[in-house]
């Protein structure tokens, strides 16, 4: 049983349709990062960060699932394969491809939270500053996403388990957040395989035992296919 620990980024969703962080060379949707994906730009402005967010939702929800995200549930269903998807993305389309062991390092579109009472629910189609907690009652709503100089979630398994994995997988990441950026030199640290599939090169590609670059959908597809075949 070959484990397998796969960090993916903004890339692996941008052939369905979903804007990736640099392609938008840091403005999302008209906004300045710092002013949406910061504690400080949600307080600042809530109803703006909730109008950022909302649209975004929308978006992920009229996407759909490409070869890449499908390859990856394929592999996870494979015997000879254990396999862990720890993604930097918001969006749900690794586990609408069919994925079941994933973990949102930096939140989900979908999850709500009080910011008073840290109470979290589904998140609605469209939240607002109004918004009051099912929990607590409060007007405390925010999106359960990991903005900057947040701590994103589930550190301490996602570490346990790459260190204890066969092969590291990056891709579709540029390389430019940390601490998902750091992954690739904690598991060849520990002797891990490392691998990067990328449409181009990224900050870390010298770190990866093998760089491979190109689209997602055409090389993730290709990868599982030699797994599969090479069991
Ligand atoms: C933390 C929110 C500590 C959700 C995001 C100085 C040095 C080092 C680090 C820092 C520093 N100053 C500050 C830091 C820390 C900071 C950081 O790393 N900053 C960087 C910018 C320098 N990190 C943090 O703040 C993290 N928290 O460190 O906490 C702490 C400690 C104690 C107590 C409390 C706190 C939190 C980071 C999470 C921030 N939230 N998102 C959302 O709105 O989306 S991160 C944001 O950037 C995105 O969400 C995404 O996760 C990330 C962008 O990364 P990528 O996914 O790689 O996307 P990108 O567009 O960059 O790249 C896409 C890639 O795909 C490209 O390479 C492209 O070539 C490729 N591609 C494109 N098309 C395709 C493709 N590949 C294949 N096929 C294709 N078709």
């Amino acid at each position: 049983m070959a484990k397998v620990v796969i960090l993916t980024g903004a890339g692996i969703s941008a052939e369905s349709g979903i804007r990736t962080f640099r392609a938008s060379d840091g403005l999302w949707e008209e906004h300045r990062i710092m002013d949406v994906a910061t504690p400080e730009g949600f307080a600042r402005d809530p109803a703006l960060v909730h109008r950022f967010y909302n649209a975004r939702r929308a978006a992920a929800r009229a996407a759909q699932p490409n070869p890449a995200h499908l390859a990856l549930a394929e592999l996870e269903a494979d015997p000879g394969h254990e396999v862990l998807v720890v993604t930097q993305n918001v969006d749900d389309l690794h586990e609408r491809a069919g994925s079941q062991n994933v973990i949102h390092m930096h939140g989900s579109l979908f999850g709500a939270l009080c910011h008073a009472c840290d109470h979290r629910w589904p998140a609605p189609e469209a939240m607002q500053p109004q918004d009051t907690c099912p929990g607590c009652g409060r007007k405390a709503t925010r999106p359960d996403i990991v903005w900057f100089n947040e701590m994103p979630y589930q550190m301490d398994r996602i570490i346990r388990e790459l260190e204890a994995a066969d092969l590291f997988v990056s891709i579709g990441t540029s390389g430019n957040v940390y601490p998902a950026a750091g992954f690739v030199q904690d598991a060849a640290m520990c002797g891990v395989e490392t691998l990067e599939l990328n449409l181009d090169r990224s900050a870390g590609s010298e770190m990866f035992d093998t760089s491979r670059q190109g689209p997602a959908s055409v090389l993730v597809p290709q990868w599982v296919r030699e797994r599969l075949g090479s069991r």
